[in-house]
C-alpha cells in the first residue's frame, strides 16, 4: 500500500486486482494508481479504471474524481549550466502527466517554468506559482536554488516535491518540503564501500566546488564516508562551479599518487575534470557524486569517462517492471533513453498523483499531509517511501561507466 491508512478500503474495493497484482506488487489503492500510469498497458490500469466506477469523491484514492484540473507548478533548469538535468526532467514529468491525464478521475495542469540555472529566477517563479494558486510545486532542479526557494513555499504553506535535490538541509527547511531524490548522504557511503572493495582504496584526493550547495553537501558526505571506511584523504582541493581549466589542480592531485580521485561537482565541471585528468595520464578510478549522473558525461567526455564510478537512485538495467515500462514509454515518446533525472521526475508526478488521489483533494494542506504518508509506492525507482524527515527511501545502485554507458558496478 502506498498511503498508510487510506489504501485498504479504496484499493480492495475498487481494483479488480486479480491481474493487477504483479506490477503493483500487491499494492491496493493509492499505489495502484501510481503504477497504473507507469504501466500504460495491461495490468496496472486496473485501479485507474476504478475512478470511472466512482461513487463520487469519497476520499478513496482509486475512485477519486476531482472537478477541476490540479495545478502543478514545475521549476527546472532548462537553460544555463544545469540544462543537462532539466531537459530530461521536463520530459519525465510531462510523460507522467500525459499518462495520468489519460486515466481520468484527476487531471493535471502542468505549468513548467525554466529557472535558467539562476536562483533569483527560481525564486520569482516560485512566488508566481504560489500567487497563482498552484496546489503543489515540483522542483527546483538544483539544491543551490532549493535552499532559497523552499523557505518561501514553506512560509506560504505550499507543498514542494524536489525530484533531484540531494544536498543535506533541504527537507529540514520545513514540513511542506519533500523530495523523492535520495540524498548524497544516503548514496555516497554505498558508493565508497563498493569502490573500496573493487579497487582496494587506501588513499584518495578529494575535489569539490565550494560555491554550490549540492557540491558542498556532496563533499561533506564523501568526507564522512571516507573517514568512516578508513580511507585516507591525502589532499582536498576546491574550485568554483564555473571553472573550466582544472589542469593545475589535477596536477597537484596526481602528485599524491592517489588510488582514486573523488569529485563532488555539477556536470559542467565534471566533464572537463574527467577529460583533463585522463589527458594528464591519471588512469585511476574517478568517483563522482550525483552531479555525474547525466549521460552528458559520456557524450561530452567520451572515452575519458570510462571508469568513472557514481552512485545513483536508478539504473536502466533494473528489472523492476515499472522501470522497464517507463523506459519503453519514454523512449517511444522522445526517441532517446531516460536518465536518472527523468526517472525521478516521472516518479515525482506519480508521488504527487498518489497524494492527490489519496486526499482526493487539490488543497495544499491536504496534499502535504498525504505526501507525508507516502509508503511503499511502486514506482520505476522501486518501492518508494517518504520518511519522517520527508526524504526518499528506496534502494540505490552503484554504477561504473563502461563503453559509454552507466553499468552496474559488480
Ligand atoms: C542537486 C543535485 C544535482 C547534481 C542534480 C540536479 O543533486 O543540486 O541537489
Amino acid at each position: 500500500m502506498a498511503i498508510a491508512g487510506c489504501s485498504s478500503s479504496g484499493g480492495a474495493a475498487s481494483s479488480p486486482s486479480g491481474t493487477s497484482g504483479s506490477a503493483a506488487s500487491g499494492s491496493a489503492s493509492a499505489s495502484g494508481s501510481g503504477s497504473a500510469s507507469a504501466s500504460a498497458s495491461g495490468s496496472g490500469s486496473a485501479s485507474a479504471s476504478a475512478s470511472g466506477s466512482g461513487s463520487a469523491a469519497s476520499g478513496s484514492a482509486a475512485s477519486c474524481t476531482l472537478p477541476d484540473p490540479v495545478k502543478v507548478g514545475v521549476v527546472f533548469t532548462l537553460t544555463g549550466g544545469g540544462a543537462q538535468y532539466g531537459a530530461t526532467q521536463k520530459n519525465g514529468v510531462q510523460l507522467a502527466a500525459d499518462q495520468l491525464n489519460a486515466k481520468g478521475g484527476v487531471k493535471y495542469d502542468l505549468n513548467i517554468q525554466d529557472s535558467q540555472t539562476d536562483n533569483k529566477q527560481a525564486i520569482s517563479i516560485f512566488e508566481s506559482m504560489i500567487d497563482a494558486g498552484d496546489s503543489v510545486i515540483i522542483g527546483p532542479t538544483l539544491s543551490d536554488a532549493a535552499k532559497q526557494t523552499d523557505p518561501i513555499a514553506q512560509q506560504a504553506k505550499v507543498p514542494v516535491l524536489g525530484v533531484s535535490n540531494t544536498a543535506a538541509g533541504i527537507t529540514s527547511i520545513g514540513d511542506y518540503i519533500f523530495r523523492d531524490s535520495l540524498t548524497e548522504s544516503a548514496v555516497i557511503p554505498q558508493t565508497i564501500k563498493a569502490a573500496k572493495a573493487k579497487y582496494n582504496l587506501k588513499k584518495v584526493v578529494v575535489m569539490y566546488a565550494n560555491d554550490d550547495a549540492f557540491s558542498e553537501g556532496g563533499y561533506d558526505a564523501f568526507k564522512q564516508a571516507l573517514s568512516d571506511q578508513g580511507i585516507t584523504t591525502a589532499k582536498t582541493l576546491t574550485f568554483s562551479k564555473n571553472d573550466t581549466d582544472f589542469r593545475s589542480l589535477l596536477t597537484e592531485a596526481k602528485g599524491e599518487n592517489p588510488d582514486a580521485l573523488v569529485v563532488s561537482s555539477l556536470i559542467d565541471a565534471a566533464v572537463p575534470i574527467v577529460t583533463q585528468a585522463r589527458q594528464l595520464g591519471m588512469k585511476m578510478p574517478i568517483i563522482g557524486g550525483n552531479g555525474f549522473n547525466s549521460p552528458a558525461l559520456m557524450k561530452d567526455a567520451g572515452s575519458a569517462a570510462n571508469g568513472v564510478v557514481v552512485g545513483a537512485a536508478w539504473n536502466s538495467a533494473s528489472d523492476n517492471p515499472l522501470s522497464q515500462q517507463f523506459i519503453k514509454d519514454y523512449t517511444a515518446k522522445y526517441g532517446s533513453a531516460p536518465d536518472q533525472f527523468a526517472t525521478q521526475a516521472y516518479t515525482g508526478m506519480l508521488v504527487v498523483d498518489n497524494a492527490v488521489r489519496s486526499a482526493c483533494s487539490a488543497d495544499r494542506d491536504a496534499i502535504k499531509d498525504a505526501l507525508g504518508k507516502t509508503k511503499d509506492l511502486p514506482t520505476p525507482l522501486g518501492n518508494l517511501t517518504l520518511d519522517s524527515n520527508r526524504d526518499a527511501v528506496h534502494d540505490a545502485v552503484v554504477q561504473i561507466v563502461q563503453d559509454g554507458k552507466f553499468a552496474v558496478l559488480k
